[in-house]
């Protein structure tokens, strides 16, 4: 941890990417904690647009429940701490993975969400959009266009929207310390971009090992709500020092 505040505190421009192991302890599932099941269904098959095909009701039930359970959860010390990082260091961005908006409402400012949100859906037709405060009830899936109304999220197979994915990858580049976050860098080309700048500081905060742990410069095997409070006041104080 000490030599991550070191490397915050020499940092002209941090990155951070981060997954839904942030958001665990406001009490939403990761993706892979559960075993990335529900209703026996891989997440990977509800996430896509194959899956949308088969059966557009199930994927809605699925993220109606999504989007039940994130409205009623807080940002956690973690999302928190990140937002106070962001006033701490010159250069600033944070690409999330996560499409739960609690970054936001941490008080983020510079967040890219790389894999959309579920604030609103599209028709897929004519691209209309309706808010989803309380989800999409099953007969208004279908649009009178013809079309249907789906997530603004990125499926598997999807590209990412472009001018995020420029941001991000502009950013990564530019940093001079990479801090992950609560993933299991198992998704591309997310992952991807903690991979692609050799020259800065690689940390990561998670209680377990991941692809990219071998790669690392630092890693902190604690939640995120623990161990983040306590790197930005170490990193506050070091700042007051100077
Ligand atoms: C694309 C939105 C091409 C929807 C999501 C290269 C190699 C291999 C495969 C590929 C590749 N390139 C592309 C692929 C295919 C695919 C992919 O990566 N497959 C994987 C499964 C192998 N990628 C794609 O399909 C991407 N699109 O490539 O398009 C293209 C290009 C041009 C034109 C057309 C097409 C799109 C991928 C995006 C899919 N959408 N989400 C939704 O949410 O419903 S992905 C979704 O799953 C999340 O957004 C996230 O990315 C991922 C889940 O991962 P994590 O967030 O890391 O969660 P996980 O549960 O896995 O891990 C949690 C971690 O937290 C754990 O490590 C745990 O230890 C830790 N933890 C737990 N508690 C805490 C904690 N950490 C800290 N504190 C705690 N308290």
């Amino acid at each position: 941890m000490d030599a991550l505040v070191d490397a915050l505190a020499a940092a002209k421009a941090v990155f951070v990417l981060t997954g839904a192991g942030i958001s665990a302890e406001s009490g939403l599932p990761t993706f892979r904690g559960a075993g990335g099941y529900w209703e026996s269904h891989r997440a990977e098959e509800l996430a896509s647009p194959a899956g949308f095909e088969r059966d557009p009701a199930l994927v809605w039930r699925w993220y109606n429940m999504r989007i039940r359970a994130y409205a009623g959860a807080k940002p956690n010390a973690g999302h928190v701490a990140l937002a106070q990082l962001e006033s701490l260091v010159p250069a600033f961005t944070l690409a999330t993975q996560n499409v739960d908006s609690l970054h936001a409402a941490a008080g983020s400012k510079n967040v890219l969400e790389l894999h959309g949100h579920l604030r609103e859906a599209r028709c897929t037709k004519c691209g209309a959009t309706v808010s989803l405060s309380s989800g999409l009830p099953e007969d208004r899936i279908e649009h009178g266009c013809g079309g249907r109304f789906r997530p603004q999220v990125v499926w598997f197979g999807e590209a990412l929207p472009a001018d995020v994915w420029q941001r991000a990858a502009g950013a990564a580049g530019r940093a001079d310390v990479v801090l992950v976050v609560g993933t299991s860098a198992n998704v591309y080309p997310a992952a991807g971009l903690a991979m692609q700048n050799e020259r800065a500081f690689l940390a990561e905060i998670n209680p377990d090992q991941t692809g990219l742990s071998s790669r690392c410069d630092a890693f902190v095997r604690e939640d995120a709500a623990a161990a983040l409070p306590l790197i930005v006041q170490r990193l506050a104080e070091r700042q007051l020092r100077r």
